[in-house]
């Protein structure tokens, strides 16, 4: 049971007119920022927040954003952090799963929350632009946090269909940013560019870092290839947290080196084709590989700078405070260069998950979170990832379930039976499509509408196919590498 300073409080007693974020041209210090996240607390308690509530929050990037999570950390409120591409009903499932009573949520995102009013009565929404004219009390300040404490709250997907809040608690969060400031190493000139989404933990977690170290942090609300050049050097950033989606445009778009102080191109969340990182290397790119997801609040595994070259493809070594092993179908370590599941450990990996004591003890085993993911590591040590954890679609950093998609398909009362798989995709990385048993007439732009409705974009699946029949093993699993063969 560790107790610290409150983050935010400390930072602005150590560094108050450091700058700490930069968001549409203006820029704002420690203290500044400390005072609108001070100024949000207390009219997040005229509302009725309080200590230790679970709240949703649904929001795009912004200064604001910051601020009110700031605001959560100050009041010791649990953030319950929303994805923004999602629909209505998948936001609802998420908000109901995690018993939140409040959703703090701002205007641009009026056709989601008008919805959910109507899915869920009994929560309250709040927003971003009433939040000003709401009555200030003196808020309640969390002065000392334990490490043990949870923070925030990500939704990820899983095979079963439905998605599980992942536990971060401030204790992940402050070794998540140990760990990458004990590798990347840390100057006082550094800014790290944010233009990840703050909802996911690639975003997040800059923030964290931003305060933690008392490090600048630039702030896009969407992403561009070109903006995103002008800025590193305009505001002359070192780090970039990127997937390969964005990177690829950055690379297309980039004419002349960049600036010498950009030091770090942190590339994670799926996999890095080789292609591109070499690509990279010719333009001198620097970039780094990391290995991690939103049960280890961001990277566990990241390349060295010394490494970036020789072992080039690697996901590099676990960061300082963290363990990695590589095991077989029997729980045995397994010998270099032998694939097998990753398995992590660390002060920076999840307790677990919300309300789901079995799924968390299925994973979890004395410390240790089976990732479901694939790799081998080689003799010195250096992580290799092979595959994803269980059918996995990944694109351009967002996840996509099979089970999720093929569950919003059989609903309709037309579809006897589907099933999906993820293809090779230029764009995106890899993108899902799907198989479709009918069991009557029904039109294409029927089924994408239908799933339109249901699934955020990225989910849609890009192609439909019908087929007589969803190919099943003796135990009714859908036969993946069958419908893999249809595709070739
Ligand atoms: C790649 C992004 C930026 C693409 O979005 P963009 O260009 O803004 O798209 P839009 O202009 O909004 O829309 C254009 C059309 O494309 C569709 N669309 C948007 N995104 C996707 C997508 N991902 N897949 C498929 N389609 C997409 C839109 O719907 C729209 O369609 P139409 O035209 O029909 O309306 C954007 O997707 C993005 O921001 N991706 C990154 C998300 C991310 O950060 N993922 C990482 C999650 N993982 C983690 O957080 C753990 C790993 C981690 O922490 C990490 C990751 C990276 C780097 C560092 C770390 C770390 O460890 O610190
Ligand atoms: P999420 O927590 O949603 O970001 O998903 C994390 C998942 O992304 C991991 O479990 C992996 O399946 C995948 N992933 C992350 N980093 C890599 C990497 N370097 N190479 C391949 N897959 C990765
Ligand atoms: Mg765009
Ligand atoms: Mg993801
Ligand atoms: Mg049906």
């Amino acid at each position: 049971n560790q107790v610290m300073p409150n983050f935010i409080i400390k930072r602005v007693s150590l560094t108050p007119q450091r700058e700490a974020v930069r968001f549409e041209g203006k820029k704002y210090t420690f203290s500044e920022l400390y005072e609108k996240s001070y100024q949000m607390a207390g009219q997040l308690s005229g509302m009725g927040l309080k200590k230790g509530q679970y709240a949703g929050v649904l929001l795009n990037n912004h200064v604001d954003t910051v601020c009110i999570y700031l605001a959560f950390q100050l009041l010791g409120l649990r953030a319950v952090i929303l994805n923004n591409r999602l629909t209505a009903d998948e936001l609802a499932w998420q908000i109901n799963d995690s018993k939140a009573a409040f959703l703090v949520t701002e205007n641009v995102f009026l056709s989601k929350w008008e919805v959910l009013n109507e899915l869920l009565p009994k929560v309250k929404t709040i927003l971003k632009e009433e939040l000003a004219e709401t009555d200030f009390i003196e808020p309640a300040i969390v002065e000392e946090i334990n490490l043990d404490d949870i923070c925030t709250i990500m939704y990820t997907s899983g095979t079963t269909g439905h998605p599980k809040g992942v536990l971060q608690t401030y204790g992940n969060h402050w070794w998540s940013a140990v760990g990458s400031a004990l590798n990347l190493g840390l100057s006082e000139k550094d800014c790290w560019l944010c233009t990840v989404p703050l909802f996911h933990i690639s975003g997040y977690s800059i923030l964290m870092r931003s305060i933690i170290y008392g490090m600048k942090m630039v702030i896009l609300e969407t992403f561009n290839e070109r903006a995103v050049i002008e800025i590193i050097r305009s505001e002359k950033v070192t780090i970039m947290s990127v997937v390969s989606t964005m990177l690829n445009r950055i690379e297309a778009e980039l004419k002349d080196n960049l600036p010498a102080e950009f030091r770090c191109m942190l590339l994670g969340g799926g996999p890095a084709p080789k292609s591109l990182l070499e690509k990279c290397v010719s333009k001198q790119i620097p970039v780094f590989q990391t290995y991690g997801m939103t049960e280890t609040s961001s990277q566990i595994v990241t390349l060295s700078p010394e490494h970036s070259l020789s072992k080039l493809s690697s996901a590099g070594k676990p960061l300082f405070p963290s363990q990695l092993k590589i095991i077989d179908i029997n729980g045995n370590e397994t010998a270099p260069k032998v694939a097998g599941e990753i398995a992590v450990k660390g002060p920076n990996v999840t307790i677990g998950y919300l309300n789901r004591e079995k799924e968390t003890s299925e994973k979890m085993m004395n410390g240790w979170l089976s990732t479901g993911d694939i790799g081998y590591l080689d003799e010195e040590g250096f992580l290799y990832v092979l595959d994803r954890r269980s059918d996995l679609i990944i694109s351009g950093g967002e996840n996509v379930y099979p089970a999720e998609i093929e569950g919003i398909l059989v609903s309709h009362p037309a579809i006897m039976d589907a099933g999906v798989i993820g293809i090779k995709d230029d764009e995106w990385g890899e993108i899902p499509i799907a198989f479709i048993a009918a069991n009557s007439e029904l039109s294409e732009e029927a089924i994408f509408e239908f799933c339109r409705q249901k699934l955020a974009k990225y989910k849609v699946p890009k192609q439909l196919n019908f087929i007589a029949e969803i190919p099943r093993n003796a135990s009714k699993k859908i036969m993946r590498r069958e419908l893999r063969k249809l595709v070739e």
